[in-house]
C-alpha cells in the first residue's frame, strides 16, 4: 500500500538528526522498533546505511508520566487533523501512563488476551489489552489506520510480516516474516503503515503477564487473520471484553 506525502517525510526524518524525539527508541535498534530503517532501506536504499549510525546517537528525551485518565486526556486535545503518525508517535515518547492507574482497565483472560476500551470518538479508540503469559494475537493487519503502542506493564515481542501473492478473490496469500522488535514500558512503538501486518506475543520466556495500550486512528472493528500454514486469510470482528472499567455481560473470563 502507500502512504501520504506526510507520512513518507515522518518515516524519513527518522534518519535526520535534526528531529531527535522521533530517533529515542533507535537507540537499541534492533531489540525495540527499529521500523523506519527497513522502511528506509527500501525508500532511499543506501542512503539509509550512511545515516544508521547517527540516528543511534539520538537524543534522551524527558517522559512526563501522567495518570491513564490525564494521558488520553492529552491526546484528545490533539485535533483530528493533527492526528498524524509523527504528532502521536511524539505524544507517546513524551508521555507514559503510571501503570497503577490501569486497573480499572485490566481484566485477563487465560482463553485469549483482552480487549478494554479506555477512550473512542470518531478520531480515534484508545484500549488497554491485557496478555497472560505465553498468549499472542493472531496474524492481522489494522484495515489501513494508523497503530501506536506502548506496554506500561510486561514486554511483547512484535513480529512484522510481508504479504506476497495476495489474491483477494481466492482469499489466499503468502505472508513472509520479516522485522522483529520489542516494546516495554520505555520503548513505544507504532505499526509500521509500509508493512501493516503483525503478530504480537508475551511469550513464555518473559515470565510476566503485560499490558499494552493502543491507539487506532480511526477506530476499526474489524480486521484481516492471515493463517499462515493455509496460507489464507479473511475478515475477523473484534470486540471488546470490557467498555470504560466494565466488563461486558457476555464476556466469561476464564
Ligand atoms: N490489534 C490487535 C492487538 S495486537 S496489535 C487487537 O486490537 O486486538
Ligand atoms: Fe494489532
Amino acid at each position: 500500500m502507500g502512504v501520504s506525502a506526510a507520512t513518507e517525510k515522518f518515516l524519513r526524518s527518522h534518519l535526520n538528526t535534526q528531529s531527535p524525539a522521533p530517533l529515542l527508541h533507535l537507540r537499541r535498534k534492533w531489540r525495540y522498533n527499529s521500523l523506519a530503517i527497513p522502511v528506509l532501506h527500501r525508500l532511499v536504499d543506501g542512503f539509509a546505511v550512511a545515516k544508521e549510525s547517527e540516528a543511534l546517537m539520538a537524543q534522551h528525551v524527558a517522559t512526563e508520566q501522567l495518570t491513564i485518565t490525564d494521558w488520553v486526556k492529552g491526546l484528545a486535545a490533539i485535533p483530528g487533523r493533527d492526528f498524524t503518525l509523527e504528532n502521536v508517535q511524539d505524544y507517546i515518547i513524551r508521555h507514559s501512563a503510571r501503570p497503577e492507574t490501569l486497573d480499572k482497565y485490566c481484566y485477563f483472560s487465560k482463553g485469549n488476551y483482552t480487549r478494554n476500551l479506555i477512550f473512542k470518538n470518531e478520531v480515534f479508540e484508545c484500549m488497554t489489552i491485557c496478555w497472560e503469559i505465553g498468549q499472542a494475537s493472531r496474524i492481522h493487519n489494522h484495515r489501513d489506520q494508523n497503530c501506536w503502542m506502548s506496554a506500561p506493564i510486561g514486554r511483547l515481542k512484535v513480529q512484522n510480516f510481508r504479504v506476497d501473492d495476495r489474491d483477494s478473490a481466492r482469499g489466499t496469500c503468502r505472508i513472509i516474516p520479516t522485522e522483529i522488535y520489542e516494546m516495554d514500558a520505555t520503548h513505544p512503538a507504532y505499526v509500521n503503515p509500509l508493512e501493516p501486518v503483525h503478530q504480537v506475543l508475551n511469550l513464555a520466556e518473559f515470565r510476566q503477564r503485560a499490558v499494552s495500550i493502543h491507539i487506532y486512528s480511526k477506530p476499526f472493528d474489524t480486521c484481516e487473520v492471515y493463517l499462515r500454514e493455509k496460507g489464507t486469510y479473511g475478515d475477523v470482528p473484534l470486540h471488546y471484553t470490557s467498555e470504560y472499567g466494565k466488563l461486558n455481560p457476555a464476556e466469561k473470563l476464564l
